[in-house]
């Protein structure tokens, strides 16, 4: 475990700086070989130059500084050497420090060292992951929070609160005599208020999911409604062909945006019609394929065209899924009125727009919005499967127990609290299986 590794740990290109960074118990000795100046004190810079150890040949001029354990970013000996941001300088560097005796860190490897030597819990991993990948300010300051413990202290306050009630109940257990017993009432407040902690801290999952994993939203409907123009209006440039030869669109067309802050991937879709077209039929394949993979399905209508039976079979494809009804072309001649779409899709949000003449797609935009971040307010959120389903089965223990106070089983409450930390241990990483951090560092980039 305490081999040294090193890694280029800025992007691979041409920059004004490149950085090249080692970490472990040999850190300081390896990089001084190949730096010209003796780096004496930790948190100095020293400005220098890279050298060949076998040539003696110069490389690149430098600055290294020196992080002494535990004061660095992995809680070990970290060398950083601030070069000229080149690919082969860099490269070169790290050949050289390899032959030397360090190795090629793996993706993430500094960041889970950082983590396994107590320099962040899991949660704030993860974000430096989530900061570094952000595609929107939105999704940069859901991570920042993580960063600097928004949600870890969350998941703190609530793992104490179930360790004051595990020690109420466990005294009782131990010294029935001397402590006050315990007052079943009392307790099951306790850990009703704290489930309802853990289901608010739960209910941030989907807007967290949504600004960090992104949204898909699939645009649906019969050939010919609109559907290539509303996603050019949508993305505000001209991706998908517009015309009006019925099957144009064959493929699905799809771009990510920054849609308000969150990352959503526009997909428009083949028209769904029956097809004796070899092509348009793959197409309707992937039409298909989509529509079962979206967040979120436009469902579109042409308001100059009389409701059809295939209009009725194809909603049917999108029903339970989270749908918004699109009555388009309501700049011609109305012959679909929102009032019949309104009895097919009861309680169902219907907007009527003109994706040519681009009025309602503003409307449209908000309603998009807001099934996407219904309430949304900056608290720290959620955002990965493990912590839902931790936070989930935290909750599950803490219902069972609260259901057993009182009824002369202390142990098996104390059992259940007991299950309930563990639960909440997966999400801050003290309780977490290798196989869970694999999968979270190899999402990293090699020399994070
Ligand atoms: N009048 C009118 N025509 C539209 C509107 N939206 C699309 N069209 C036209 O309808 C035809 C088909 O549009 P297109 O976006 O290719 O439909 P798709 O097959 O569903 O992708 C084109 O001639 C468009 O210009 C609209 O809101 N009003
Ligand atoms: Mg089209």
């Amino acid at each position: 475990m305490n081999d040294t590794i090193v890694a280029i740990s800025t992007p691979r290109g041409f920059g004004g700086i490149g950085v090249v960074r080692l970490s472990g118990s040999s850190a300081l000795s390896i990089a001084q070989k190949i730096f010209s100046k003796k780096i004496k004190h930790p948190r100095k810079a020293y400005f220098g130059y890279i050298f060949d150890v076998n040539t003696k040949e110069r490389i690149d001029t430098a600055i290294a500084i020196y992080f002494k354990a535990p004061h660095s970013y992995t809680g070990e000996d970290v060398v950083e050497l601030q070069m000229h941001g080149g690919i082969k300088n860099l490269d070169v560097t790290v050949k050289l420090l390899i032959g030397l005796g360090a190795r090629l860190a793996e993706r993430g490897e500094f960041t889970r060292r950082a983590f396994l030597n107590g320099k962040m819990d899991l949660i704030e991993s993860e974000a430096v992951i989530e900061l570094i990948q952000a595609k929107t300010e939105k999704a940069m300051k859901v991570a920042s929070k993580r960063l600097f413990g928004g949600v870890s202290s969350e998941i703190l306050k609530i793992k104490k609160q179930i360790l004051s009630v595990l020690s109420e109940i466990e005294g009782s257990i131990d010294f029935p005599m001397d402590v006050d017993q315990v007052n079943p009432d009392e307790i099951k407040d306790k850990l009703e208020n704290i489930s309802k902690e853990i289901e608010k801290l739960l209910s941030t999952y989907r807007a967290g999911k949504s600004i960090e994993q992104g949204v898909k939203v699939v645009i649906a409907g019969k050939t010919n409604v609109g559907k290539s123009t509303l996603l050019n209006a949508l993305l505000k440039f001209d991706r998908a062909i517009v015309s009006e030869t019925p099957g144009t669109t064959r493929d699905t067309v799809e771009e990510e945006i920054d849609f308000f802050g969150i990352p959503v991937r526009f997909i428009d879709t083949a028209g769904i019609r029956e097809t004796t077209d070899k092509v348009e039929a793959l197409g309707k394949k992937r039409s298909l394929k989509a529509i079962e993979q979206a967040d979120i399905v436009l469902f579109m209508f042409d308001a100059s065209e009389k409701l059809k039976d295939d209009d009725i079979e194809l909603a049917k494809l999108t029903e339970g899924k989270e749908r918004i009804i699109v009555l388009n072309k309501t700049d011609l001649p109305v012959k679909l009125k929102k009032e019949d779409l309104n009895k097919l899709f009861v309680d169902e949000n219907i907007v009527e727009i003109s994706a040519l003449k681009k009025k309602g797609v503003e409307m449209l935009e908000k309603v998009i919005y807001n099934k996407i971040l219904p309430d949304y307010v900056e608290t720290p959120l959620i955002t990965t499967e493990t912590e839902k389903n931790s936070l989930h089965n935290a909750l599950l223990h803490l219902k069972e127990a609260e259901k057993i106070v009182g009824k002369g089983m202390d142990e098996l409450v104390s059992e259940e609290l007991k299950d309930a930390l563990d639960s909440l241990g997966v999400i801050t990483g003290e309780n977490v299986s290798t196989d869970i951090l694999n999968t979270i560092f190899s999402r990293f980039c090699i020399g994070k």
